[in-house]
């Protein structure tokens, strides 16, 4: 998609928190033109490096009219709850997480010229203690939300599209984050139990569980009115443990570091929405218990 520039310039942009996709975003949108805040816990200034330039960002200053918002699915509902008296009447969000769940939790609390979006992307990035690596070239897929979001479309998916295209602009994310979710479903609870590289998910000890839990996740997925077609979902999941072979998910490392996980909006969300269609999903709930007993084991 080609970036139209004066558009994403119409929009003074906020990143929340330092986590590696929202400093990658900010830098790479910094970069080409456009300033950009911080809205972080404790306000600073933060100088950091990024592709051998060093980059300042200054804390944000409200009224805040867009915001990317990429935090772990677990802290969305807090954060955008904490943003709301800081927003403009017609201030943009865009959230962007593993998971799924918390779109109907933040959609009923915006104003109604308030628009909300939901990007996900595929780049990885790492965050070192003054700089962030672009670990790897992704691309995005972005989706307005509501009818208020609808009416900025060129200012936000310019700007997004400078942050972390190539980028999709569709009006159906859903098809999308069901896919996503089938492949961090997967490779996130088992990296993380075995304490492993994605690519060891390659052998075959573990492709009996892989197939079980795929199963399950196209069940819950058809029952909501999503049709995940379960090989060529597996042949996703495959690439995706092909191509992140020497990388560890985002699961694994919360568990090293002893922080929270996403299970509960990946193999938990499965659950949840299992139980609604009254359906048995023994293995996605077997991984929620154990991941959230490893939780518990150090008190997150
Ligand atoms: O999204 C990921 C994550 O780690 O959260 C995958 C796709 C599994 C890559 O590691």
């Amino acid at each position: 998609m080609a970036p139209n520039t004066s558009a994403s310039s119409a929009l003074s942009w906020t990143v929340v928190g330092r986590g590696a996709i929202g400093l990658l975003a900010a830098c790479r949108l910094q970069l080409a033109g456009n300033p950009v805040r911080l809205w972080l816990r404790q306000p600073a200034t933060i100088d950091m490096q990024f592709q051998q330039q060093p980059i300042q960002f200054l804390p944000a200053t409200p009224p805040l009219s867009a915001v990317f918002v990429p935090v772990k699915s677990y802290a969305v509902l807090e954060t955008v709850t904490t943003l709301l008296p800081h927003l403009t009447a017609d201030a943009q969000l865009v959230l962007s997480h593993n998971g799924m769940g918390s779109i109907e939790q933040v959609l009923p609390l915006l104003a109604p010229q308030q628009g909300l979006w939901f990007l996900t992307t595929t780049h990885g990035a790492l965050k070192q203690a003054d700089s962030v690596l672009h670990t790897g070239c992704g691309q995005s897929v972005l989706a307005p939300l509501n009818s208020a979001a609808q009416a900025h479309s060129n200012a936000v998916t310019a700007a997004m599209d400078t942050a972390l295209g190539p980028l999709t602009l569709t009006e159906d994310i859903q098809p999308f984050l069901w896919q996503k979710l089938a492949i961090n479903a997967v490779i996130n609870p088992l990296t993380a139990l075995h304490n492993c590289h994605n690519g060891e998910l390659a052998q075959p000890q573990y492709q009996q569980q892989i197939c079980a839990i795929l199963h399950e996740v196209c069940q819950v997925a058809a029952a909501a009115g999503y049709a995940l077609h379960y090989e060529v979902m597996l042949e996703k999941i495959n690439e995706v443990i092909q191509s992140t072979a020497t990388n560890f998910s985002s699961m694994q490392q919360d568990i090293m570091h002893q922080r929270r996980t996403e299970i509960d909006a990946i193999n938990g969300y499965i659950v949840a929405q299992a139980a609604r269609s009254n359906l048995a999903v023994p293995h996605n709930t077997q991984l929620q218990q154990q991941l959230l007993q490893l939780q518990q084991g150090y008190g997150r």
